[in-house]
């Protein structure tokens, strides 16, 4: 299992690690390289515009972040075209298909960027240049490789020609990829790639006479490619077609959520919602079902404490005869005092009287969890939409508490797992205000949280989701509460959302994080808002235009007529505006 993933920095934990690794791979696949020229790889991000180079740094790595291959494409913005620095793979594990993989997510990625070609360098495969039989044979092995994609060498010029006359070096070949277009480029297009990468490439090396003498050879107009040598029948990939066809978003969903269902004393979290909104997409060709992976369970321990996990999984244990076990005592006194009793320290875990623990209440926000960190892993595999719709719901549960029918916080384990990669934004949009999103991430900068809830005075959580409360330590300024009077027309919303989104953008975030309530929703037996499927839409549009890859978790919304109707709306402002290509 692995999956291919974009490294634009060095500066976060998974970027780091994917960089140190890259740098090993350099070093052993490629013994020729100096440390300087290694080093450079990671100078690239800190200097994007040295040399007027823009790096793309691809790795296939585990779920791990055990990195087994790495393309390095480098996008010469001004000039319209594509180099691929380096494409490796680890010679000890050389599981098929990775570097394919690699490379197709190269020539995507320079679709996206609308460029005409990606050019590269490859070790001639000619006997008469190539000598050394080894080296040859690995020669053919890598033309043979790039044939695939239809990429083959430069024809009828000097490019392969020695820099100096006793250059023991082989000399390469310079391949060119059109990406499947009709179209090779011209001989004048083609002097000024060869001059921008010779200066650009080998600032040092390359004396001008060099340049000059290869530049003059280029006679072919449009320019010619070699033949095909290793695939003689090599299968069309039809014409090229430009990468803004929007691709169907991921909907992971836990099959197993059903298993928690509580009948009694007001529990309007139901299993009929899933059903309801699923029913609701099925005719849609906007998503496409993504099974959900397991997680082992230190994801949900890094975020929540390991006595609440423990006593949640401890608890449903000691659910006898299906009865629920519900608080019953709260430690407004001596908090540090924990009862021996299981049910009694329900009160010590749990922050109000209507969130009861079933038997399997662990089994199904486990489940819950695992669709948001799967999610997560198609926002770091390139996706750029994935909803998590599940239930139990989640934003209300803290690093230690539950309530509010939320027992293990999808959303913040979700977006803790993609802050290693990148600033994350986490938006909640549920009708209530999202305390266990807010506390869990109150003193860190790198996760920005952000709420529009109705106003806690007079609404479920009642203890926090004021304005005033902006983050702690580090976080100051990294918490925005924005409560709203019950009466909000879905039209003032959209103002205060429009301010907080504004908030967002400024913090460049690299995923977006949603909390996803369906009780703003007109007639929400929780709610006071009047959303109809209209306002669903808009609101999605205008996050959608953040062009954020987003990772949309299912919170509350209980059952009212149009909440099918609400939900599809709202992906589909999503969907057709986040495309930013
Ligand atoms: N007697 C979410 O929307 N208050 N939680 C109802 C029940 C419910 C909402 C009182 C507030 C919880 C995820
Ligand atoms: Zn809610």
């Amino acid at each position: 299992m692995f999956r291919i993933r974009k490294v634009t920095d060095d500066l976060f934990p998974m970027n780091k690690n994917a960089v140190r690794q890259v740098k090993e791979i350099l070093r052993s696949q490629f013994p020729d390289l100096s440390e300087k020229q290694i080093e450079e790889v990671s100078e690239r991000f800190h200097d994007p515009l040295k040399r007027k180079l823009r790096s793309i740094l691809f790795v296939a790595e585990n779920l791990k972040g055990r990195v087994k291959g790495f393309a390095l494409l480098v996008h010469i913005s001004d000039k319209n075209f594509c180099c691929l620095d380096y494409i490796a793979t680890k010679k000890e594990e050389m599981p098929k298909g990775i570097g394919s993989a690699l490379y197709e997510r190269c020539r995507e990625e320079a679709m996206m960027l609308r460029v005409s070609d990606i050019f590269l360098e490859s070790p001639a495969d000619d006997p008469e240049i190539c000598k050394d039989k080894k080296a040859l044979e690995q020669n053919a092995s890598r033309l043979k490789f790039w044939e695939k994609f239809g990429a083959r060498p430069l024809a009828n010029t000097l490019y392969e020609t020695p820099v100096e006359e006793n250059d023991k070096s082989y000399p390469s070949f310079l391949v060119i990829d059109n990406l499947d277009r009709e179209q090779l480029p011209s001989a004048e297009r083609l002097k000024m790639v060869v001059e921008t990468i010779l200066q650009r490439k080998y600032p040092e090396e390359c004396p001008e006479e060099h340049i000059e003498k290869i530049t003059s050879s280029i006679k072919d107009d449009p320019v010619q490619l070699r033949p095909y040598k290793y695939y003689r029948n090599r299968p069309g990939y039809g014409p090229f077609l430009p990468p803004d066809k929007k691709k169907p978003f991921s909907l992971i969903y836990n099959d197993s959520h059903a298993i928690h269902h509580i009948r009694e004393r007001g529990y309007v979290e139901a299993p009929v919602k899933i059903k309801t909104l699923l029913k609701s997409f099925q005719d849609s060709d906007m998503f496409k079902k993504v099974p959900a992976l397991s997680f082992p369970e230190k994801y949900i321990r890094q975020v929540h404490s390991p006595d609440l996990v423990d006593y949640l999984k401890a608890a449903c244990e000691s659910v006898v005869n299906g009865n629920p076990v519900y608080p019953y005592v709260f430690p407004v006194r001596n908090p540090d005092k924990k009862p021996k009793d299981l049910s009694v320290l329900a009160g010590y875990y749990c922050m109000d009287t209507f969130t009861p623990i079933h038997e399997n209440v662990w089994n199904a926000s486990r489940s819950a969890v695992n669709c948001a960190l799967t999610g997560a892993e198609q926002l770091l595999a390139g996706e750029t939409l994935a909803y998590a719709l599940v239930r139990p719901p989640g934003h209300h549960a803290e690093t230690n508490v539950y309530g509010g029918f939320c027992y293990l916080n999808s959303a913040a384990i979700g977006a803790h797992y993609l802050s290693q990669y990148a600033r994350i934004a986490l938006l909640d949009i549920d009708y209530h205000h999202g305390n266990g999103n807010q506390e869990i991430f109150y003193k860190r900068k790198d996760v920005l949280t952000v709420s529009l809830h109705a106003d806690p005075a007079k609404t479920f959580p009642y203890f926090c989701g004021y304005r005033s409360e902006k983050g702690e330590g580090e976080g100051e300024g990294y918490n925005l509460n924005i409560p709203l009077d019950e009466e909000t027309s879905p039209t003032q919303y959209r103002m205060e959302l429009s301010g907080a989104l504004k908030v967002i953008d400024k913090f460049k975030p690299g995923f977006l994080v949603v909390s996803f309530g369906l009780d703003i929703g007109k007639g929400d037996p929780t709610g006071s808002f009047s959303f109809t499927s209209k306002d669903f839409e808009k609101v999605g549009r205008m996050i959608g235009s953040m062009g954020i890859p987003a990772l949309i978790l299912q919170e509350g919304g209980y059952t009212t007529r149009a909440m099918g109707l609400n939900a599809f709306n709202f992906m589909k402002g999503l969907y057709e505006t986040i495309w930013k290509w």
